[in-house]
């Protein structure tokens, strides 16, 4: 289904419920720059890094579409588990594992509170970005003390600029990216105005300091377009 969310005028902050639910697929495609290129990416990578039973969790799952790509190319018996507070967005992962015959665990809680199971991989793909400055750093440390020692974390994340010129100028391409997608002046503004104080972003130095200060040994951005990062972050360096 199409999103057409913000086109009338909007009345409360931006959440994941049953409305943004029903059109996320769409949403993020034409909302995440490269959005599919990032998700074969991070695939191919977990595919390439993970043995037989190896376990593999995603926060902020979503309709599981990282998840699906990884049953897709993987041969290999990974333990796939997605954690998501929306009800929404599980009840359409659970519809589209089911589809498509994948056997993934769906767990519906707060990544804040949940143990997170101990993992080969973690990915976190635009979610990081929705928990508080303070939460963040201790979630970032929990994630560090659920993975494996060979263990990595892949993160994505709407980030800033240090430089403030820099940063007006690479959100004005972001905004050309969603005209070119077919969203009008009026729904980007009033989008903006939905994720204020709702979607906190980073600046790449910050991102990079909190995973050091959590423990990992390794970062290397992986993919970045304007002002969206991809992070590889592993917790022993090999
Ligand atoms: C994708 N990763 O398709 N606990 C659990 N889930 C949360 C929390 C929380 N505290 N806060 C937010 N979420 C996906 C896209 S979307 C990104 C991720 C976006 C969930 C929220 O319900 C939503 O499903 C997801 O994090 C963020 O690659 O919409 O920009």
């Amino acid at each position: 289904m199409k999103d057409e969310i913000f086109k009338k005028p909007i009345k409360k902050q931006f959440e994941f419920d049953e409305s943004v639910a029903s059109v996320f697929d769409d949403m993020l495609v034409r909302s995440v720059p490269f959005y599919k290129e990032v998700i074969d990416l991070i695939s191919d990578l977990i595919v390439k890094n993970l043995s037989s039973n190896d376990t593999v969790t995603d926060l902020g799952c979503s309709t599981a579409q990282t998840l699906l790509e990884i049953y897709k190319k993987s041969d290999k018996n990974l333990t796939l588990i997605g954690i998501d507070n929306s009800e929404a967005m599980l009840k359409r992962a659970k519809n589209k594992a089911k589809a498509y015959g994948a056997k993934i665990d769906l767990i519906l809680g707060d990544i804040l509170k949940e143990s997170i199971p101990k993992s080969k991989a973690i990915i976190s793909n635009y979610t990081l970005q929705f928990i508080r400055p303070l939460k963040r750093e201790k979630l970032v440390k929990k994630i560090f003390n659920s993975l494996e020692e060979e263990g990595f974390f892949i993160v994505s994340e709407k980030v800033i600029s240090e430089d403030k010129v820099l940063n007006l100028q690479l959100i004005e391409e972001y905004y050309e990216f969603k005209k070119k997608k077919g969203y009008s002046d009026f729904e980007i503004a009033q989008k903006r105005e939905a994720l204020e104080n709702v979607l906190v972003p980073y600046s790449d130095k910050e991102n990079m300091e909190m995973f050091k200060n959590a423990g990992f040994s390794y970062i290397e951005i992986i993919f970045k377009w304007a002002n969206f990062s991809t992070y590889f972050v592993k917790k022993s360096a090999s």
